[in-house]
């Protein structure tokens, strides 16, 4: 009940699919609960491994994202419940899934809601979208990446202010910041985010992949490293028939038919 999960055909002579994962839990501002964690990882572990299904989805309500992980469920926590269990941990799994997850946002995004879009590959939002890491106001601070993947995204002055201050900002400093890579009027978002999907659903899958792999590990490789990582995925991406399909195609001004 936490999360509806839809799939939409990438084209009509295709069988290959997009996958939406819409968290459901509008009473609460769509907060991040246990059942909402293990409804999200389940499912978007299935759609990883489903053939069919060549890009993801994660989205809320026109209201909230997510408002954040569950306050009430987190209140009576002690630190043995919390460092015991390695509290939010395999959220990380989001982060390490094989296909692209683009997150798409409106409304609030708050804490572990803004950490979660962050473990996705992109997030693209409304005009209504606003961002924060309020955890301060709280007495703790963020736990699934935000004072880590925020400072990377927008820098450390203004990811120190928000982490410091539990000020939100908008869709449109998120933006001019490179936390978000588009955004879109309140009404458009889900269909621009499933024109997006559907572009990158057309592509090759490996190289799609290997994009993806190349550019999450600038965020955690040294430079030199980084650099020969992409360079042997680039070298082995000319060992799959979709190389041999995109550049014939190119060549003969036709549009690539990948597989
Ligand atoms: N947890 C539980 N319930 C929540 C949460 C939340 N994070 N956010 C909102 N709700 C509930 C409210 O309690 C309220 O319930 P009820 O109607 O039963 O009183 C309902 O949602 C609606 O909320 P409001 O009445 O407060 O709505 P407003 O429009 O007045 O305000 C806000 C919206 C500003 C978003 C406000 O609800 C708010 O400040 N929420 C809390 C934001 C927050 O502090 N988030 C950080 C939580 S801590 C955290 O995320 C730690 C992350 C750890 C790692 C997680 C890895 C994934």
């Amino acid at each position: 009940d936490n999360l509806l999960v839809s799939k939409h055909a990438v084209s009509e002579d295709s069988d290959n699919q997009v996958a939406m994962m819409q968290l459901n839990r509008p009473k609460a501002l769509n907060a991040l609960s246990d059942a909402v964690l293990d409804d999200v990882l389940h499912a978007a572990h299935v759609l990883d491994k489903d053939p069919t299904v060549r890009c993801l989805i994660l989205t809320g309500s026109a209201k909230a994202f997510a408002a954040g992980a569950d306050i009430s469920e987190m209140k009576t926590k002690n630190f043995e419940d919390a460092y015991g269990t390695d509290m939010f941990g395999h959220w990380q799994e989001l982060s390490r899934l094989q296909k692209p997850l683009l997150a798409a946002v409106s409304g609030f995004c708050l804490g572990g809601g803004c950490e979660v879009a962050m473990m996705c590959d992109m997030i693209l939002c409304s005009k209504s979208a606003k961002f924060g890491q309020p955890e301060i106001n709280l007495g703790i601070i963020a736990g699934g990446g935000g004072t880590q993947r925020l400072t990377r995204a927008i820098g450390k002055s203004k990811s120190m202010y928000m982490h410091l201050t539990g000020e939100f900002i908008s869709a449109e400093e998120a933006y001019n910041s490179g936390l978000v890579a588009k955004v879109f009027p309140d009404d458009e978002l889900m269909d621009e985010t499933l024109k997006i999907a559907k572009t990158i659903a057309s592509k090759g899958v490996l190289s799609v992949q290997a994009a993806k792999e190349a550019v999450n590990a600038a965020e955690e490789l040294p430079l030199q490293e980084g650099l020969r990582l992409e360079r042997r995925l680039f070298h082995s991406l000319f060992a799959t028939k979709d190389q041999k399909e995109g550049m014939a195609a190119f060549l003969e001004k036709r549009p690539a038919d990948f597989s």
